[in-house]
């Protein structure tokens, strides 16, 4: 019930879209103060639509990150694009974020045109604050607000925090007026299975050579849930997962000397899943060679893209 001191509650979904690289899951997992999706300095981390929800008194913002809008050069390319195009027709704001530190290009127009067929009002996202000078962060507001017609332009940093209350506050003012979508304590819709594959994935994006990346796939075989037999009462989980490659000479990448580098991907990626779970994991990972996965259909739906 609404009083007439008390503003109504709003809530609707908004969708964060940008180059790869600009800060878009950084910024989600900011807003909903979880991580809910994986992070890299690698582009295209983020390969599925992925739900974030803010709780806040006066309203729920919905988030939806999407996948790094580029260029497509493999059909994992296009079907990326596709989920973020899906994407934008059903969303109430849009959040375009554009990196500080880097000069709006091509990239940026390209995304550009792709929002001028969209109803929803844009908020444009200057990204990145904290690692841009004042002056390339004025130059960049200017930028950003010739490329779109905005509601809104907001310079932010999503690691430092600065200015991301703002902008919760801003989004929550652009959504319709509405109850709740998700209960309280609600922050994502992505399903544990493919948290715990995303992890791995994570853990291994930054270790290895350039090139392996984009050719990476990981699922989940096997999650198998018993009594820790070292703390009573207590689950220990045990996880089976995947590492695909598309090529036998990446293999041994991912591998590393005597195994140095899989190690180093399983333990961190096990940390992760301890957090997540809350629970003890005994983490098995295996690579194995799923030839040129990227651009083939059957392949591709295997993989869950
Ligand atoms: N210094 C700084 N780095 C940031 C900030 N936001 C993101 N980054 C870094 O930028 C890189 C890319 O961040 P992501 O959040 O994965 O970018 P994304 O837009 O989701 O990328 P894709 O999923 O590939 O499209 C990572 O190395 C982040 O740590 C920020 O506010 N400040
Ligand atoms: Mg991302």
């Amino acid at each position: 019930m609404t009083t007439p001191d008390q503003p109504p509650h709003r809530s609707g979904f908004a969708a964060l879209v940008g180059r790869p690289n600009a800060g878009k899951t950084t910024l989600t997992n900011a807003l909903v103060g979880e991580k809910v999706g994986i992070v890299s300095n690698r582009p295209q981390t983020t390969r599925h639509a992925i739900r974030g929800v803010v709780h806040k008194p006066g309203g729920q913002i919905v988030l939806v990150d999407t996948p790094g809008l580029h260029k497509p050069k493999s059909l994992l390319g296009k079907r990326l694009n596709d989920v973020v195009r899906d994407t934008l027709s059903d969303v109430d704001v849009i959040v375009f974020c554009i990196p500080a530190d880097q000069p709006v290009g091509t990239g940026d127009q390209f995304i550009a045109r792709q929002l001028r067929e969209v109803k929803a009002p844009i908020v444009v996202v200057v990204t990145k604050t904290d690692v841009a000078s004042k002056k390339q962060v004025a130059e960049q507001l200017v930028a950003a607000s010739q490329l779109v017609e905005a509601a809104e332009v907001v310079p932010l940093s999503a690691v430092s925090g600065d200015q991301v209350g703002l902008l919760e506050n801003l989004l929550i003012g652009l959504l319709p007026e509405g109850p709740p979508l998700y209960p309280e304590e609600q922050t994502t819709d992505e399903d544990v299975e493919r948290q715990i594959a995303e992890l791995v994935r994570e853990a291994a994006l930054e270790k290895v050579r350039q090139e392996v990346p984009h050719s990476l796939a990981v699922t989940v075989e096997e999650i198998v849930r018993r009594p820790d037999p070292k703390k009573a009462g207590s689950e220990l989980v045990e996880v089976h997962a995947l590492l695909h490659v598309e090529r036998n000479s990446q293999k041994p990448m991912l591998l590393g000397k005597g195994g140095q580098i899989i190690k180093a991907i399983g333990s961190e990626a096990r940390a992760g899943m301890e957090t997540l779970l809350g629970a003890r994991v005994h983490l098995e990972l295996h690579v194995t060679v799923l030839g040129e996965w990227q651009d083939d259909p059957k392949k591709l739906n295997r993989l869950g893209y």
